[in-house]
This record gives structure tokens, C-alpha cells and sequence, in this order.
């Protein structure tokens, strides 16, 4: 196998969990337990451009033998998403998704375009896109004005370019045989879970069950100084066999949706 890209899911696990502390903490509750963890997926957030886009974004696992899987709609959000996997199941599932810009107008667009007015010239970036950062710098008003329409926006505006989260495959853990169990673990231990439409989205009839955290609150220097905003969070998947006896190895667009809200200003107390 391309051991480049582990080495850069590594890197961009090194990064993550630099911002969100959950990450540890739940690795060593789980490795106390004797438990191994084992990566369901990777999310990135991006916005609808050529230069930055999904598109963009997957090369490097398009380049280490990932293949485009599903697709997924948000029409609130105004977001599309797509899916990729490798056939090696060491290496997670990569979930993408991009701000349709066309979809908005006036001072919103305006706002997003001064961001991405000060992208650098795409074809000199030296490293994976996803390991990026942030190419812009804001003031904390566009910050708080993208997100009266848009959480993502605001969030991508903040952070840029990371994983947005990496995710615990709950099948594989052996002394937690549910979501519910692992949640129930978590709540007790002091996390706070997100549970917009209830803690778990999906079911076993949609071959899907998920829960996440809700985002850890970070430090983030905007134009006129640093604020606390909304950062990164850690997901829980489980996964269940479909009639054909597969593995369901997709995403659910309307547990997504909830998901999504992880990293919402309304969560945080
Ligand atoms: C992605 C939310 C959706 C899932 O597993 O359904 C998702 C995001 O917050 O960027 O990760
Ligand atoms: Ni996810």
C-alpha cells in the first residue's frame, strides 16, 4: 500500500487532536478499557470553487487508490457532499462536503469572496489542501454575520482546512457492544453529546447509528484579536450488514444533517 497517505491521515490526527482534547481523553478512556480504535472516517468541509472544492480536496486519496462513492444532499444547509473509500479497510472513509456559494447572494456572498480572494495561487501550495489551514484572514464580525445564515460558513471561515473529525468505528470495539453503551460511557464520564433530533441519528434500518460530541471550543486570532468559537469534534459510527449480507459502507443524508450541527454555536452552554 501508499503508505503516504497514512502518513498523511497521521498528520492530519496529529492536528486534530492538538484542537480537540476530546480526542485523547476518549482514546484513554477506550485504551483503559483494552480497547483498540479503529478510524470509521475522516470528514473535511470545504466551500463550491474549483480552486478549493471537493474535487480539490480528494486528490490525494483519489492519488492513493480511493474511489468516489456516494453523493449526498443538503438542501437547508445549502451543502452537497460526497464519499470515498479504499478497498483496503485500514484506511478510513473520507467524507466531503462544499457550501454551494451559488445558492446564497448579497452580503453573505460578498463575504465569503473576500476570503477566497486572498487564496493563494493553488498551483504553488506545497502540501495536501486538507492540511492547509486557513488561506484567509477575517474579522470576527463576518465571522458572526456568516453565521446568522450558515454555521458551516462561519466554521469554514474560522478554521479552514483539517479534519472536521475523525470517527470511532463502534463495531470494533469489544467490551461496548452499542452506540447507546459507548454514549452512556461518555455522558457519565462528562462529555457533552450532541442531541439535536436525539444523541443517536439512524437506526439499524438504515444500516447506520451515529453520535458525536459537541465541538470543543478553541482560541482562534481573528483581524481584531483572538475568540473562543466552536472547533472540532469526535463522531461514533456503527455499522450494520444489509440484506445482501454487506456491510453498509455509506452515509445516511438525513443522520448527516444532524451531524452536521455538531459544531453549532446553540450547542455550546
Ligand atoms: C460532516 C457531518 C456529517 C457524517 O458522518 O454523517 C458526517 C461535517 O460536520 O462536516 O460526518
Ligand atoms: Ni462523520
Amino acid at each position: 500500500m501508499d503508505r503516504s497517505i497514512e502518513k498523511l491521515i497521521e498528520q492530519l490526527w496529529d492536528s486534530y487532536r492538538k484542537i480537540n482534547p476530546q480526542a485523547d481523553q476518549i482514546h484513554q478512556l477506550l485504551s483503559d478499557r483494552g480497547e483498540t480504535i479503529v478510524n470509521d472516517h475522516i470528514a473535511f468541509r470545504t466551500f463550491q470553487d474549483p480552486r478549493i472544492g471537493i474535487d480539490r480536496l480528494a486528490i490525494p486519496f483519489l492519488e492513493a487508490g480511493y474511489q468516489a462513492a456516494g453523493e449526498y444532499h443538503f438542501e437547508a444547509k445549502k451543502l452537497y457532499a460526497r464519499h470515498f473509500q479504499h478497498i483496503d479497510p485500514v484506511l478510513p472513509k473520507v467524507f466531503i462536503s462544499e457550501l454551494l456559494l451559488d445558492e446564497f447572494s448579497g452580503e453573505f456572498r460578498d463575504t465569503i469572496q473576500r476570503m477566497l480572494d486572498q487564496l493563494p495561487d493553488m498551483t504553488s501550495l506545497t502540501q495536501p489542501l486538507c492540511t492547509a489551514g486557513r488561506l484567509w484572514e477575517v474579522p470576527y464580525a463576518d465571522y458572526e454575520a456568516l453565521s446568522e445564515q450558515s454555521e458551516y460558513a462561519a466554521w469554514m471561515a474560522a478554521h479552514g482546512y483539517c479534519a472536521n473529525h475523525f470517527t470511532v468505528f463502534v463495531n470494533a470495539l469489544t467490551t461496548i457492544d452499542s452506540l447507546q453503551a459507548l454514549n452512556t460511557l461518555l455522558v457519565n464520564e462528562g462529555f457533552a453529546l450532541n442531541q439535536e433530533g436525539g444523541a443517536i441519528k439512524g437506526s439499524p434500518e438504515v444500516y447506520l447509528e451515529q453520535s458525536s460530541t459537541i465541538a470543543s471550543v478553541v482560541d482562534v486570532p481573528f483581524n481584531d484579536g483572538v475568540h473562543a468559537v466552536p472547533g472540532c469534534y469526535y463522531e461514533f459510527a456503527r455499522r450494520y450488514c444489509q440484506p445482501d449480507g454487506t456491510l453498509f459502507e455509506g452515509f445516511v443524508a438525513k443522520s448527516a444533517d444532524k451531524i452536521f450541527e455538531s459544531t453549532d454555536k446553540k450547542l455550546q452552554n
